[in-house]
């Protein structure tokens, strides 16, 4: 039976532990270069799923949504949105933080609009499990309607389970049947004419091609003005609509969560929970920023004086002690020879500097007078 070969794409928010889990799967067998035409870093990877299945990875930058403010996000979009793109994916795992599953849901919420068949890869359940959090995978795996697994992207725990998941996903090709943004009825008009018009299969890939027209690289010119101007004759306002979705999708997915989280978690049960707790209370919290101030006040405003006293009482002995022992050290036996001046300059030196640095001081501490009492 002939090889085949299958391109993944690692997708998530920054920092959820992509490039982890890139490394244990591939075991840091990678090439890293830059996408094509810009300096952000590329990295591929190979490895096999069975004797007949070669994968080729690409962990590609950390994106929040995929309506782009940055270089980073510009790249996601373009290889997501261009069939032909080299990176484009047969399939992807999204990798995310456990423990903010709400706001890394919004990129997921949008690749399964792509209806990329993909497998969430629950990343960071070492911590999660410190703070008592728990999600009920199986119950989430149903709402979505995709594969989870839990992995840990430092030790590589639930990687062979995330590689099997790969394998079925890779065999069915199979995308979530949910939807999580459905288009306006202007916005549905627009994406026909973009489907039509470029061959997009994907309505909303081709919605996502009318938001961002200027900073899709596939395009050439004659058809970012041909899409331009469609968008004028429709009055496409983009930014009032991508708003618009933002808070649907989020409408969609946070009660899907919150059936998933386990409610002690709701609750919260950490240390810093429980300070929270404390210094947000309607009653104890004022009282504790009251006790807070008077505290910071205090420390300024009295406590301060005696170290600063003893700063300018050592300068004021240091000042004099050189004053009166001068003339019997190096520096006069030196000056002497020029008639004293080298010996009086010295002097000037030292006691306009001390004066200097009392200065200095001085104008430290009325500056903090100030700033507290504007602060207060
Ligand atoms: N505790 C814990 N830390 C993890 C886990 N996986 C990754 N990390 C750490 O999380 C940090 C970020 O991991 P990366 O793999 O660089 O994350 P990334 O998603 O590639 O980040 P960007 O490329 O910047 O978007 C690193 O310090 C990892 O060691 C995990 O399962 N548990
Ligand atoms: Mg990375």
């Amino acid at each position: 039976m002939a090889n085949q070969t299958f391109k993944i794409a690692l997708l998530g928010n920054p920092n959820t532990g992509k490039s982890s889990v890139f490394n244990q799967l591939t075991g840091l067998r990678q090439k890293v270069g830059n996408f094509p035409g810009v300096t952000v870093e590329r990295k591929n990877g190979a490895f096999k799923l069975d004797n007949n299945t070669d994968i080729l990875v690409t962990d590609f930058p950390g994106t929040y949504s995929l309506f782009p403010t940055s270089l980073d996000e510009r790249i996601v979009l373009n290889a997501l949105t261009n069939k032909n793109d080299i990176d484009y994916p047969d399939a992807v795992i999204y990798v995310a933080d456990v423990n903010n599953l709400e706001r890394h849901s919004l990129l997921l919420s949008q690749l399964i609009d792509l209806k990329f068949p993909i497998v969430l890869a629950l990343n960071m359940n070492d911590i999660a499990e410190k703070s008592g959090l728990h999600i009920d995978i199986n119950k989430l795996a149903a709402l979505y309607d995709l594969p989870v697994i839990s992995v840990n992207g430092r030790t590589g725990d639930g990687l062979n389970a995330l590689k099997n998941e790969l394998q079925k996903l890779l065999q069915t090709k199979k995308s979530s049947f949910k939807n999580f943004y459905n288009l306006t009825e202007n916005e549905a008009l627009i994406a026909k004419h973009i489907q039509e018009k470029i061959h997009v299969k994907n309505e909303y890939a081709a919605l996502l091609i009318a938001h961002h027209v200027k900073k899709i690289s596939f395009l050439n010119a004659a058809q970012k003005q041909e899409l331009l101007n469609l968008n004028e004759n429709y009055k496409f306002n983009s930014i009032n609509n991508q708003l618009d979705e933002i808070m649907h999708r989020y409408n969609q997915f946070v009660p899907i969560i919150n059936q998933t989280l386990d409610k002690q978690i709701a609750i919260g049960n950490t240390l810093t929970d429980k300070i929270d707790r404390i210094v947000t209370h309607r009653l104890l919290g004022p009282i504790i920023f009251f006790l807070l101030m008077l505290f910071i006040f205090q420390a300024i405003f009295t406590w301060s004086s005696f170290p600063m006293d003893f700063i300018d009482q050592q300068f004021s002995n240091l000042s004099f002690y050189i004053q009166q022992h001068f003339s019997s050290n190096l520096f006069y036996k030196i000056s002497k020879r020029r008639n004293g001046a080298w010996h009086q300059w010295c002097v000037g030196f030292c006691t306009t500097n001390f004066h200097f640095i009392f200065i200095d001081f001085d104008f430290r501490r009325s500056w903090l007078y100030v700033a507290c009492s504007f602060y207060v």
